[in-house]
């Protein structure tokens, strides 16, 4: 541990938006981990959301919305916005970044957006140790928005406490394509756009798709918003207060809490393991002339480069 190291951990405790930013950066890096000090941490009764959805369902103007909502009960508020590192995405960000633009001098909120970077189209792996400082840094609520391709949705709506996934009417049809996985990934159904027409048809039919025995998640509360206009937004949270709740009975929080070690565990384990040295370890056993046997390597890799002793980033 490092003083430059404590020094930012003090400042991120006192709530710093300078120290967070920088903590942040050196996780996203792979330079610090902070877990001495998060190892140390009060526990903390902040709450992660993830918002996922489609693209264009209007997640970016619901994050929107729900800061100003909570803003106004005197919450503190951080958000992170996925960035799925291709440049397919990256004018979508860009707007993203114009519809939040409002709070991003509000001393109470703070807004970065994140790498997936190493995580094959997922979270970016340092999640839990972000959102963990982010709670350090006093912010109630964490909202971690996605974007609705690849792995980051079903990654997050494991870590989170709770999960919006975000439709719109329009996606009738697609309802009955959509991969059942995708559907039980959410907490709570926001249909939002309700300005739109077919809303309420479209959310009687949801409603008769969630339930005990029907195909989507059982109980998850369906809740109509207009983003644009905020409407519909105070019921959300109160939706959100409850789900929490839900979460807080014992099975659901082991589960949770199990789910979190799982990925801390297997981030911990793959520790100092990349693609590229693999590869560059298979090209050299192939100018020796040697055959490429799956098995045999990996035992004899498990052997010779196990984590403890190939690991160079680690900073404990
Ligand atoms: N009519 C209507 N338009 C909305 C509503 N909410 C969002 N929009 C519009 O829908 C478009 C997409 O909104 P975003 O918030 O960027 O959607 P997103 O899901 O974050 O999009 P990606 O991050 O690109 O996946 C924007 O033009 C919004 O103004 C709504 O409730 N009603
Ligand atoms: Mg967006």
């Amino acid at each position: 541990m490092t003083e430059n190291e404590s020094a930012i951990w003090s400042a991120v405790q006192k709530g710093e938006f300078r120290a967070v930013a920088r903590a942040i950066s050196y996780i996203e890096n792979g330079v610090r981990d902070f877990h001495s000090f998060l190892k140390k941490a009060p526990a903390s009764s902040a709450t992660i959301i993830g918002i996922t959805g489609p693209p264009g369902a209007g997640k970016s103007t619901l994050v929107d919305a729900l800061i100003g909502e909570l803003v106004a009960r005197g919450h503190r508020i951080a958000v992170l916005c996925i960035d799925p590192s291709s440049s397919f995405h990256s004018g979508a960000l860009l707007g993203d970044r114009i519809r939040m633009s409002d709070w991003y001098d509000h001393p109470n909120v703070y807004i970065r957006s994140l790498s997936s970077r190493g995580s094959m189209g997922g979270l970016h792996p340092g999640i839990l140790e972000i959102s963990d400082l982010l709670k350090a840094a006093g912010f109630a609520y964490i909202l971690v928005e996605t974007v609705g391709v690849g792995q980051s949705e079903v990654e997050i709506a494991a870590l989170a406490d709770t999960t919006l996934l975000v439709l719109v009417p329009e996606a009738g049809d697609e309802i009955q394509m959509m991969k059942a996985g995708v559907m039980e990934i959410a907490s709570i159904f926001v249909v939002n756009k309700a300005d739109r027409p077919g809303a309420d048809i479209f959310i009687r039919n949801l409603r008769r798709s969630i339930g005990p025995g029907l195909p989507y998640a059982p109980q998850a509360p369906v809740i109509k918003t207009n983003a644009l206009l905020k409407e519909g937004i105070p019921g959300l949270v109160e939706a959100i207060e409850m789900d929490r709740g839900r979460r807080q009975e014992p099975a659901a929080l082991y589960r949770l809490l199990a789910e979190r070690a799982w990925y801390q565990l297997r981030k911990e384990r793959m520790k100092g393991i990349n693609k590229q040295e693999l590869a560059d370890k298979i090209g050299r056993a192939y100018s020796n002339g040697e055959d490429f046997n799956l098995y045999r390597f990996v035992e004899n890799y498990q052997a010779n480069y196990s984590p403890s002793r190939s690991s160079t980033s680690d900073n404990r």
